[in-house]
């Protein structure tokens, strides 16, 4: 578990501008919490992180105070069609996992986010797409289009490349959370990790 990153029993990690690439393991092969309190997870990208039988970004396990923001996912690999991107269980459901201004696009397999008994995740200010598994489905489909979630191609300047700043024409530019601090050229927060 955590093949990227890992952080267990009571842990309250603050990642900042970090790349987690080619990671695989069990699941969590980006990042794995297990019984953290307070983490923070900002401007990251994860991608090309594969799992054999989970989700391949992050799982959240008894975890509470979690705020994942800014942050891009691309080409990961969850293990099957009925895994996702980002896993949580068992996590206080009076103290949300707050994700805000993430995008979640081109996925190998599965759904963008998930989870099962005693989690809440709130998703607000995000971008899903092009997931084959569908983008808002399961336990957010009473979001999709609510919240200032979208799912439209974040327009990558070339992904293809690896490169996953945003075009000036992105739907992501500018449309974060409008109470998120400014990004460091001045502008309104944008969806996805900005990229210095
Ligand atoms: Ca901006």
């Amino acid at each position: 578990m955590g093949a990227g990153f890992a952080s267990s029993d009571g842990g309250h990690p603050k990642v900042h501008n970090c790349l987690f690439k080619g990671n695989t393991a069990l699941s969590g092969a980006g990042a794995y919490f297990q019984t953290a309190n307070g983490a923070r997870l900002k401007d990251c990208i994860f991608t090309q992180n594969a799992t054999t039988a989970g989700c391949s970004g992050i799982e959240l396990s008894f975890s509470r105070d979690i705020k994942i923001s800014n942050c891009t996912f691309y080409k990961s690999s969850p293990s099957n069609d009925d895994t996702a991107v980002i896993n949580c269980w068992k996590s206080s459901v009076s103290d949300p996992i707050i994700m805000e201004n993430i995008i979640i696009a081109w996925s190998e397999r599965g759904v963008p986010v998930n989870w099962t008994g005693g989690c809440v995740i709130d998703v607000s200010y995000s971008d899903f797409f092009g997931n084959p598994g569908g983008n808002w489905v399961g336990p957010l489909s009473d979001v999709s289009g609510k919240k200032g979630n979208i799912s439209k191609d974040p327009q990558f300047k070339d992904k293809a490349a690896g490169d996953l700043s945003l075009l000036d024409s992105s739907p992501c530019k500018d449309t974060g959370n409008p109470g998120s601090p400014n990004d460091p050229d001045g502008t309104p927060a944008d969806m996805g990790a900005f990229l210095k």
